[in-house]
């Protein structure tokens, strides 16, 4: 292992990249996708590294990292979304929420590669039965986190069988080996699914006949009714609240950011990313409007979204010129907005739907307080 800072519980890795370097490339380098921890990253041996597989299995399993790549391996492109991403925005226009502050780029889209979850539950003699409510869960048992003894998650028993959902034991992040930061040696990967369940450094897997109990299943990743807004209110109301899986549509504006001076002697440029509704991709259009909704315009989406098995869980990257209508129009009070679609048919709304966690935000993409150089803004000429 190369030296690397390994941080600790009072100061984990928290970052997100610069949005522009962010949708520069389909891909999200490695070292460019935001980095999300609750606490330190463990450094494991891989010689001695072993999954654990526990609970309702005929048979449990110990595997190391060579069994798991002698298993037929598999590779899916997938959108990796914290469900705080945008949460300033939600801070901004409407009040205060508890969370980190992610602007637009606490996400990113990448090849993932490993064994299929589906697979290894079957080497554990996992069988689904009728009316099954079994939930899987993913722990990493080696590292502390800030909220509870260690990370874990879950998700119902029916994906993690179903090989379609793609569900996987990731060992490799974009053709390389898993990096440290984001799980080495081991991590899984769940398409669809909001990054909290994505558990790093995954050591366990256990069946078991409900939901994960730990903090970030059942205290945190959960969309609070908008009356609960404090701490307090929040405790007594958890248990009422379903446990964030999907995510929803989305889309931002990278570029121009907003208040920026644009030059005049080009057309001006709009773009960003657009992300599907968990398992509904790919997103199919994206739209501009320059009049507050009133009329909306298609942007062109630059990056692959066929065949639509293979991209119904990646982002898509798109961008819209200005007509020079539109261009001549442009005020300090314009504001541009983007408005994503996808295949499952679902399209923003425009909503804020404000919670006291600053999840699941996806009201439109915008921009604005945009000024042309040159362009004659003062009222007294
Ligand atoms: N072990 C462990 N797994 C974890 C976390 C963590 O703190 N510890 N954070 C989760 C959250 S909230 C997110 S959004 C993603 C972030 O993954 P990344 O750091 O690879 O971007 O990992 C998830 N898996
Ligand atoms: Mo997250």
């Amino acid at each position: 292992m190369p030296d690397q800072e390994l941080y600790s519980v009072a100061k984990p890795l928290n970052r997100e990249p610069p949005i522009r370097e962010l949708v520069s490339s389909f891909i999200t380098p490695d070292k460019v996708a935001y980095d999300r921890n609750h606490g330190p990253f463990p450094v494991l041996d891989p010689s001695t590294f072993r999954l654990t597989v526990t609970g309702l299995v005929a048979q449990p399993l110990s595997l190391s990292l060579s069994s798991l790549r002698a298993l037929p391996q598999h590779t899916v492109i997938a959108a990796l979304q914290c469900a705080g991403n945008r949460r300033h925005t939600m801070r901004t226009v409407v009040k205060e929420v508890d969370g980190i502050d992610w602007n637009d780029g606490a996400v990113c889209n990448c090849t993932w590669s490993g064994p299929l979850l589906a697979d290894v539950l079957a080497l554990a003699g996992v069988e689904l039965k009728q009316g099954d409510e079994k939930h899987v869960v993913f722990n990493c048992e080696c590292a502390d986190v800030q909220d509870d003894k260690y990370y874990g998650s879950s998700i119902p028993l029916g994906r993690c069988l179903d090989k379609k959902s793609m569900a996987m034991l990731c060992l490799e992040m974009n053709n390389a080996p898993l990096p440290l930061s984001h799980g080495y040696p081991l991590r899984v990967v769940l398409p669809g699914i909001a990054g909290a369940r994505w558990t790093k450094w995954l050591d366990r897997i256990h069946v078991q006949p409900h939901e994960s109990g730990n903090f970030y299943m059942q205290k945190d990743y959960k969309i609070l009714p908008p009356h609960i807004d404090t701490k307090a209110l929040a405790e007594a109301h958890w248990p009422l609240v379903p446990a964030i899986q999907g995510l929803p549509i989305n889309s931002i504006i990278a570029y121009p950011a907003a208040n920026s001076v644009l030059p005049s002697t080009s057309p001006i440029k709009v773009g960003g990313y657009a992300l599907p509704q968990a398992d509904d991709g790919p997103v199919v259009a994206v739209d501009v409007s320059t009049d507050q909704g009133r009329s909306w315009h298609p942007a062109t989406i630059t990056t692959p979204t066929e065949p639509a098995e293979k991209y119904k869980w990646a982002w898509a990257i798109w961008k819209y010129t200005l007509t020079n209508e539109q261009a001549r129009a442009l005020s300090r009070d314009t504001k541009i907005w983007s408005r994503a679609r996808d295949r499952g048919g679902n399209v923003q709304d425009g909503e804020i739907r404000w919670n006291f966690r600053g999840v699941a935000y996806n009201a439109y993409g915008e921009t604005g307080g945009l000024t042309v150089e040159g362009a004659r803004t003062d009222a007294r000429l």
